[in-house]
């Protein structure tokens, strides 16, 4: 190969490097092989001793000219490196600032929470009280202090969740040894234990957890919220029942939405109702949510029997009583046109940002 022939091919292979090169770090390392004393230029340069006199001058002109030329190269290419490596980490270290500051990321309280807190600040403004009770509860307390024995019918109204009870249960507390222990299936037994340990006269709300066997589906939830009223005193009528339902659904629902009483039978009123408000999605048309009857049921009403009464000591001659227990997650549901109240449980984002 002439001298000519192998700079050429020497520049060639150089820059061809030089262009591979995709980090400053390689970049150095090619630097070293296309300038370095191992070079093939550098033993160009070392071979300029042998040429003859009148022809090393040139000769060396032409390696000077080659190692310009890939000094220029090896230049160009470090800024490039330098500016995509720039670019690169900036991306990387990104503060978006603004996703910091989007208001629908922020947190809030879930919305049967909330639906919670307005339904209790409801009755506060209507003059009741809040109370509240256990989750597990006895036998005696969610079903016999309620007027209904063991084996009574009546029972089957509410598919139970049963739990073990604790051998060493202390008397009078839910797991009183050998007495069966449920995960209540509705408020109705805060009613006892609230009049257990407060004498008449007694206006009090009591909001919670319930649990039942029900399978899911737009109406029903196996864990559930129910708020439970109780008013005693002297000369409560059915009359008060109505009325406190009907300024209550006022209040709380608006005026676009209408409630009805319909008869019904709890054990542990008398007489009782069942109490039921136009179905929002198809405002009272029928739809798939109300099973098209254009009523959505939210809870059970009636005068406190006697028997319940006479279970926790008060006597029914002197006082008598309402008590209703309303679904807090169907109350969000028709609050805010929930067509199928799964969604409550399912911890989707989306429909979380929503509500
Ligand atoms: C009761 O639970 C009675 N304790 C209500 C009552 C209290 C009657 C005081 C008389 C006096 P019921 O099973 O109908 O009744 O339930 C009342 C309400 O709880 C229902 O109307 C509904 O709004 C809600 N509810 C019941 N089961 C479920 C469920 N599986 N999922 C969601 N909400 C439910």
């Amino acid at each position: 190969m002439s001298d000519t022939a192998a700079l050429a091919s020497i520049e060639e292979e150089g820059r061809r490097s030089i262009a591979a090169a995709a980090t400053s770090a390689e970049l150095r390392d090619v630097e070293a092989a296309v300038l370095g004393r191992a070079s093939p230029i550098a033993a160009q340069r070392r071979s300029l001793g042998q040429a003859a006199p009148d022809t090393r001058r040139e000769a060396g002109q032409r390696i000077g000219a080659v190692v310009t030329a890939l000094t220029e190269a090896l230049a160009e290419r470090r800024d490039a490196i330098a500016r995509t490596e720039r670019t690169e980490r900036l991306a990387a270290e990104r503060l978006d600032l603004t996703e910091v500051h989007d208001a629908r990321r922020r947190g809030h309280l879930h919305i049967v929470t909330r639906t919670q807190a307005e339904l209790e600040d409801t009755f506060v403004g209507m003059g009741f009280a809040v109370a509240e009770g256990p989750e597990v509860e006895s036998d005696w307390y969610n079903f016999e202090a309620l007027n209904m024995p063991r084996d009574h019918p009546a029972r089957g109204m509410w598919d139970t969740f049963y739990l073990e009870p604790p051998a060493d249960g202390e008397a009078g507390e839910p797991g009183e040894a050998g007495e069966p222990l449920v995960l209540r299936t509705h408020t109705s037994p805060v009613q006892v234990r609230l009049l257990e340990r407060t004498p008449p006269p007694v206006y009090a709300v009591m909001p919670g957890r319930c649990y039942r066997r029900d399978t899911p589906d737009a109406r029903h939830l196996s864990t559930f919220h129910q708020i439970e009223g109780l008013a005693v005193d002297h000369g409560i009528t059915f009359g008060d029942l109505a009325g406190t339902i009907e300024t209550f659904t006022a209040a709380f629902f608006g005026p676009n939405i209408h409630a009805r009483l319909r008869p019904a039978y709890f054990p542990f009123t008398e007489p009782s109702a069942e109490f039921e408000i136009t179905c929002p999605i198809c405002e009272g048309n029928g739809c798939r949510t109300c099973s098209g009857t254009g009523w959505i049921e939210l809870g059970g009403c009636g005068m406190v029997d006697p028997a319940v009464l006479a279970a926790v000591g008060v006597d029914s001659e002197e006082w008598t009583g309402f008590a209703f227990g309303f679904g807090i997650d169907r109350c969000a549901q028709v609050r805010h046109s929930i067509a199928d109240l799964r969604v409550l449980m399912e911890n989707d984002a989306r429909f979380l940002a929503q509500v």
